[in-house]
């Protein structure tokens, strides 16, 4: 299939996902960005992701990128899909691959706003530390300053990083945690010492199943903006939501959204996110995967095929 067939079977796929929560894709922001990585996408990770709450009004849209097909951000700029900025973002994926091997890449839309972050993915067998990502020069200082605390809670091992340009905000992705760091009391510990807001039961339960647990920090302060918890699986009811009406709203989206990998079931990525004020759900529903995913949901979803 050619590039421009591509681009517009994925734009038409995320018009549906959009139509599941009653919002409109912006034809003029998404379609360059789209065209701008179109050679890339008959074999990209795909991913639509819906939230909770007052982000509700948002669909966000994940690509990967194979290394070889070179920088995002990059592209992101040649093609104008980004302005060009003096902040220390701007440098940060670059800075990336001066100082750790790079496996692969990927870039986030919105459906409303287009290009807003990029992705660096680490060779599984070299997973940096929140320490060694801290020698990256234009990282946050947060970084550097959290380092002990998140090992202290497990937090040992950077599958990647991304880098939202619009908030000027960095995630760490930490993954293959050792199981005991999930029970609820080191949960609870790890997000009091983070200065989050607490979770119940029904959080707590949920945590416990994460495949990645990812904070987001800044260029400003030390203060950790947020802390998700993430779970991956084809069971379309398990949104970590306690409102009835978030629970309808996940429950369309799990058991509607288009995939494109007919014979198997609709992969899904749940996420509970946790601020200093509020706690709110998302759910990625995978519209392309790749042997990654089928991995992940072996080690990580209890449900058989
Ligand atoms: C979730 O981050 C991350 C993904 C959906 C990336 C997966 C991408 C691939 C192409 C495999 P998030 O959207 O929850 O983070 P935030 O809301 O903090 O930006
Ligand atoms: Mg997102």
């Amino acid at each position: 299939m050619s590039g421009a067939a591509d681009v517009e079977r994925v734009y038409s796929a995320m018009e549906e996902a959009a139509r599941l929560l009653d919002i409109t894709v912006s034809r003029e922001k998404v379609r360059p960005a789209l065209e701008a990585y179109h050679e890339v996408l008959a074999d990209a990770v795909v991913v639509f992701s819906m939230a909770s709450g007052r982000y509700a009004t948002e669909l966000d849209f994940s690509v990967s990128v194979p290394a070889e097909a070179g920088d995002p951000y990059r592209v992101a700029l040649a093609k104008g899909l980004t302005p060009r900025t003096g902040h220390p973002v701007g440098s940060l994926l670059a800075d990336t691959q001066e100082h750790c091997p790079v496996s692969m890449f990927a870039f986030d839309g919105e459906i409303t706003g287009g290009f807003k972050k990029t992705y660096a993915f680490f060779p599984t067998n070299d997973l940096p530390s929140a320490s060694k990502l801290a020698g990256i020069p234009s990282m946050p200082d947060s970084v550097k300053e959290n380092a002990g605390l998140f090992a202290r809670y497990g937090l040992d091992k950077v599958q990647m990083t991304s880098i939202d340009y619009n908030k000027k905000t960095v995630n760490l992705y930490f993954s293959e945690m050792s199981p005991d760091i999930l029970g609820p009391e080191a949960v609870r510990s790890m997000i009091r010492d983070m200065g989050l807001t607490e979770t119940g039961e029904v959080g707590l339960t949920f945590a416990r199943r994460s495949f990645a647990v990812y904070p987001t920090l800044n260029w400003e302060s030390g203060r950790i903006d947020r802390l998700c918890f993430a779970v991956i699986s084809r069971d379309p009811t398990l949104t970590p939501a306690e409102r009835e009406e978030d629970l309808a709203k996940f429950s369309k989206y799990a058991n509607n959204a288009p995939y494109a990998y007919a014979g198997e079931a609709r992969t899904l990525v749940y996420g509970l996110t946790l601020t200093p004020r509020e706690e709110y759900y998302k759910l990625g529903s995978y519209y392309q995967i790749s042997d990654t995913q089928r991995k992940l949901l072996k080690a990580f979803d209890s449900l058989k095929d």
